[in-house]
Parts: structure tokens; sequence; C-alpha cells
């Protein structure tokens, strides 16, 4: 139930309060019984009833009640007005010619168009058999002919209460399904840069891969994380990092398909699945994205700048654990190694099955490996291909003497 207003009312008649319902105004009669007692006014009937002369002492009575009426003089025209006015509610007399009152009432209330309206059946017979047989079938309430004014109006009142009362829990569960959606989307979505979030992204994971497993299809792995980042929350402040952040976002998602998921997996790291993309593909994807982002200037006060970022990479082939959490393992692996390697660029995680199938392509090497020289043992492939475009210009981001040393224990 809403609020007491005042309201317009009709010329001629007293000023009353009148509370809203549903839309519907609904006016306390102060002439009639308590002052505080509230009254439907204007509500839209409908009378399916046969018989003129009791129809038409009907209509007289409600429309002295102040309710609008509309008849119908058969259970088929009825069933047609009802879905054709919606009325507010509907007055049904039981016994009719063609289609008697329990059928109509059945129609209307397995129309999705017409179930919400209140019926009330209007029926001679007194038998609780009768009563029973018209609530079961749907019908709200029912009135014995002959039956006063005041009764009727009583019971429509009565009806039309519910039916707001319902029709506002409707609206309340709607709100409801509404704010439970949003507080969904929020608890998967990464408020900054409007990804989904770590947890998200753990979930997506764990399916994903169990995917790979069922049907032997690939999945891989980037952990993308910006180079020097903390330089530009040092030199420009956190809107400025944040503003990267959105940039770097925006642009991960540019370089990807649709059915490919970003993250922000950390501060300043984002995690990318790839499904259905081999480890040798996911790499030509972290090319382009890196492209993409070194494309990218900003502008912070008087400076240029411009950003970079390296990216781990792993494929399914390289988990034999059989755990999900293991890919992004090999990822952040090659990621230390991409950081390690002077940034800017893509490392690929190299695992035994890499290795294994290196050794049956190769042909052995003819020259023998010097012993003074150990054979490689880090399992990774650099990228070694200069990047296109460098990264921040040298004047504007010295870099870190920590990392200049490698020393990536922050991460
Ligand atoms: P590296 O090239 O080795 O990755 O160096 P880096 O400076 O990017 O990495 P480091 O881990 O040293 O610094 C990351 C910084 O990211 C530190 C932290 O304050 C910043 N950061 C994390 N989350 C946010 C954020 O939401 N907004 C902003 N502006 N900065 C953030
Ligand atoms: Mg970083
Ligand atoms: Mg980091």
């Amino acid at each position: 139930m809403g609020n007491p207003r005042q309201n317009d009312t009709p010329a001629g008649e007293p000023h009353l309060p009148v509370v809203e319902v549903d839309g519907t105004a609904y006016r306390c009669r102060s002439a009639r019984g308590a002052p505080t007692e509230i009254r439907p006014m204007k509500a839209n009937l409908l009378l399916i009833d046969d018989s003129e002369a009791q129809s038409s002492q009907i209509i007289e009575s409600l429309e002295r009640l102040g309710y609008s009426v509309k008849r119908a003089s058969s259970g088929a025209e009825g069933l047609r007005l009802a879905r054709e006015s919606t009325p507010d509610l509907v007055l049904l007399d039981v016994v009719m010619p063609d289609i008697d009152g329990f059928a109509v009432c059945r129609w209307l209330k397995v129309n999705a168009d017409t179930r919400d309206i209140p019926v009330i059946m209007l029926t001679v017979r007194t038998a609780v058999a009768d009563r029973i047989a018209g609530l079961n079938i749907g019908a709200d309430d029912y009135l014995a002919k002959p039956f006063d004014d005041q009764e009727l109006e009583a019971r429509i009142f009565a009806a039309l209460r519910v039916k707001a009362a319902h029709s506002d829990l409707r609206t309340r569960n709607q709100q409801l399904e509404t704010m439970l959606h949003s507080v969904e989307a929020l608890a998967i979505t990464d408020s900054l840069t409007g990804l989904f979030n770590r947890r998200r992204f753990a979930d997506v994971l764990k399916r994903e891969f169990a995917v790979t497993r069922r049907y032997r299809n690939t999945l891989s792995c980037l952990l993308v994380d910006i180079d020097h980042f903390k330089q530009i929350n040092d030199r420009f402040g956190h809107d400025a990092g944040d503003q990267v952040l959105k940039e770097v976002a925006r642009r991960i998602v540019g370089s990807l398909r649709e059915v490919d998921l970003a993250a922000r997996y950390g501060g300043e790291e984002f995690a990318i699945l790839l499904p259905h993309t081999s480890k040798k593909d996911a790499k030509i994807v972290a090319e382009r994205l890196l492209g993409n982002l070194r494309k990218q200037q900003f502008t912070f006060g008087s400076e240029l700048v411009r950003i970079t970022a390296s990216v781990g990479c792993a494929g399914n082939t390289d988990v034999a654990s059989g755990q999900a959490e293991d890919l992004v393992k090999a990822a952040d692996l090659a990621l230390y190694e991409a950081k390690n390697g002077g940034r800017n660029t893509v490392v690929l995680y190299r695992s035994p099955a890499d290795d294994a199938v290196l050794a049956t392509s190769l042909p052995p090497p003819t020259i023998p490996f010097p012993g003074s020289i150990p054979a490689p043992s880090a399992p990774f492939i650099v990228n070694m291909s200069p990047p296109s475009i460098r990264a921040v210009p040298d004047s504007s981001v010295r870099p870190n003497p920590a990392d200049e040393n490698g020393d990536k224990s922050n991460r």
C-alpha cells in the first residue's frame, strides 16, 4: 500500500484523502463508514451475467458506489472482454447458457493476460460443494444471490486489496531480482576497469580447463603485467595510474575475441584465457596486444608517456598435474622470465613436453657443444625479436634500479 496523499476529487465532492494502490486511486469514503475506511474508487469491473434484470440491478448498485462497469451477457463475450479490457475485477455469474461460470473462471485463470484479475463468483446456489468448486478453480471469492450493496462492496474491495498486495509483492520481487543481478555482477567485476575480477577468472579457468581435458582441445593463458607501472603512480599520481589501467583493460578487450576472457588479476596484472587456442597462436595474440599497448600515448601534464607490458604465456599441454591453477603458475613463470629478459616482450613457458617434441624434430648437432659451455637449462623460449616501438621515452621514465638487477621479489 502506498502513502496517503491529498488528491483531486470529482467536482462537488468533499476533499478526501487518497492512497495509491498499484496505480489505481482508492478513496477514503468519509460519507459512509469510518473516516479512515478506504474504499476503491473508479475501479473497472466486468460483470458477466446472462440475466438482463439482475445485471441492471447490480450495475446500478455498483455505479452508485463509484465503479465503472462493463457487462457481458454470455461466457464467450465475457472471456473476450476480459482479454480486451483487462478489468480490475470480474463478477461472474455461475449459471449461464453457453459456457458456465466455472469454465469461464478456469479459462481466465489459465490465460497469462487475465490470470491476475480477481474473480468473484455470483451464485444462487449456496451449496458448500459449489463454493468449494468455485474456489478450487481459482475464484477469489463468491457471493450468494441475493446480496446487499454493502456486502458486494466489501467483497469487491477485499479482492482488490489482495490483488494490490500481490502486485506490490511482484514488483518487490522484481526489484529484488534486479538487485540480486547487480550484486552478482558486482561480485565478479573489477570496479576500476570493468573487466572480470580474479575470482571470476578462477571459476572460468576451472570450467574451461575441465572442458579441455574432456574434449582434448587447446586452452592458453596469458598473464600481462604493465612494465614499470609504479613509476607512473610515483611521477604522475594514482589517478594517472588508474587511467592507464583502464586504457590497458580497454585495449586488452579490443585485442581479443568474444569467446576469450580477460580479467584484472591483481594491481597492474591482467589474466587472459584463450579457449581453443594453442600456445603458438596465443603468442600471436599476445604480440598483437603488446603492439596495441605500445601505440597508446598518455599525456600527463606536459609529458607524453607510452607504456609497455610483459606477457607470460602457457598452454594446457604444459600442465601435467591436471590442476587448472598450474596453467596460471606456468604463465606466471614465463612472465617472470619476460621481466628478467628486459620486459616489453612475450615469453612462452617451455615444458618437458615441448622439450620432447624439440628433441625428436631437431637434427642432431653436427658440432658438439664445447665442454666449457653448459647446455641451456632454462625452460623458456624467449622472443628475441626487437619491439617495433620502445617503452616510455627514456627521458620520462627512468628504470628502477631494482628491476635492472632483475629483482622481481615484489611479484
Ligand atoms: P614491473 O615492470 O617489474 O612490473 O614493475 P612495476 O612497477 O609495474 O611493478 P610493481 O609491482 O613494483 O608495482 C606495481 C604498482 O601498481 C604498485 C601499486 O601501487 C600499483 N597499483 C596496484 N593497484 C593499483 C591501482 O588500482 N591503481 C593504481 N593507480 N596503482 C595501482
Ligand atoms: Mg608491473
Ligand atoms: Mg605486478
